[in-house]
């Protein structure tokens, strides 16, 4: 209940603030995206994770205010890296479930990247397969409706959604991002090896690109490699940090 009252004040009170963690292309070493994962900054109780306040913000409706910040950030930001630090970042924006059935979605999307400057083929909006599912044709006609505008779509936690794969074909979506729990033990795990190597193999077939989370050791990398998965994102390389680190750590690198 307090939480809920800090959490009416926290837009209002600029207590959010975006983290970005980069996206790797292991056969260049270039980053070529991020994605922004939101934080609040509690006075009291400090940095708390979204896992802990977006269920609490789709309960109480303030879900869709906080999205809207998020969405806006995000891509004020990588339109401020590519203006002034000429990086060309695409930058993926995580939708929660309320978000996505929100009816003005795509007007909102289109209002947000003409404010900013943003072309839209440097947003990637990325939705679980939980989202995916809930209502085929609805769900068909947003997607269809945001490809339209030039955004990309990605599929997030790809593999945990225990869902039919035949939406692969009617969706026009971009990417999937495998899940970091098929990763974790890829190197000792004979069957989390046999999935990414497949999701890899349909995903070629299917002309849908790949991403793989969640990469932590150099182990982990080097059989990524081996079966040609090239584009990763992991405290491997970098943990999700505020904007200003970013540009440190890797902007100034580049
Ligand atoms: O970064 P972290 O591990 O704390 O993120 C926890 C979860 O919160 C992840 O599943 C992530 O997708 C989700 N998340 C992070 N930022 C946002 C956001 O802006 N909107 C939504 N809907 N989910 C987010
Ligand atoms: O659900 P989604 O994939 O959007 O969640 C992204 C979350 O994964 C972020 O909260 C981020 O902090 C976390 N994350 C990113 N890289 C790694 C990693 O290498 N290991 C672990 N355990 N978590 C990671
Ligand atoms: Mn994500
Ligand atoms: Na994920």
């Amino acid at each position: 209940m307090e939480l809920e009252n800090d959490l009416r004040k926290a837009l209002d009170l600029r207590q959010f603030v975006v983290y970005y963690q980069p996206q790797i292309n292991i056969q260049t070493g270039l980053v070529f995206g991020v994605e922004a994962l939101v934080r609040w900054l509690h006075p009291e109780r400090g940095l708390v994770s979204p896992g802990q306040f977006i269920p609490l913000a789709e309960e109480t409706g303030l879900i869709a205010q906080i999205s809207e910040w998020v969405l806006r950030e995000a891509c004020r930001q990588a339109r401020q890296w590519q203006v002034e630090k000429s990086q060309y970042f695409k930058v993926s924006v995580n939708l929660s479930s309320s978000q996505f059935q929100q009816i003005n979605l795509v007007d909102k999307v289109r209002d947000i990247l003409r404010e900013t400057g943003l072309h839209p083929q440097y947003l990637d909006l990325e939705i679980t397969e939980s989202i995916a599912m809930h209502n085929i044709d609805y769900v068909v006609s947003k997607l269809t409706q945001l490809e339209h505008l030039g955004v990309h779509i990605s599929i997030d936690d790809f593999g945990t959604g225990f869902s039919s794969l035949s939406y692969l074909k009617k969706f026009p979506i971009h990417t999937l991002k495998i899940d970091r729990s098929f990763i974790q033990d890829i190197t000792t795990d004979p069957d989390d090896a046999s999935i990414v190597t497949a999701i890899r193999s349909m995903a070629r077939s299917l002309n849908l690109d790949v991403v793989v989370e969640g990469v932590e050791t150099i182990e982990q990398l080097e059989f990524l490699r081996t079966i040609e998965c090239d584009k990763v994102q992991g405290f491997y390389y970098c943990k999700p940090v505020p904007a200003r680190e970013f540009e440190r750590l890797v902007v100034a690198g580049t």
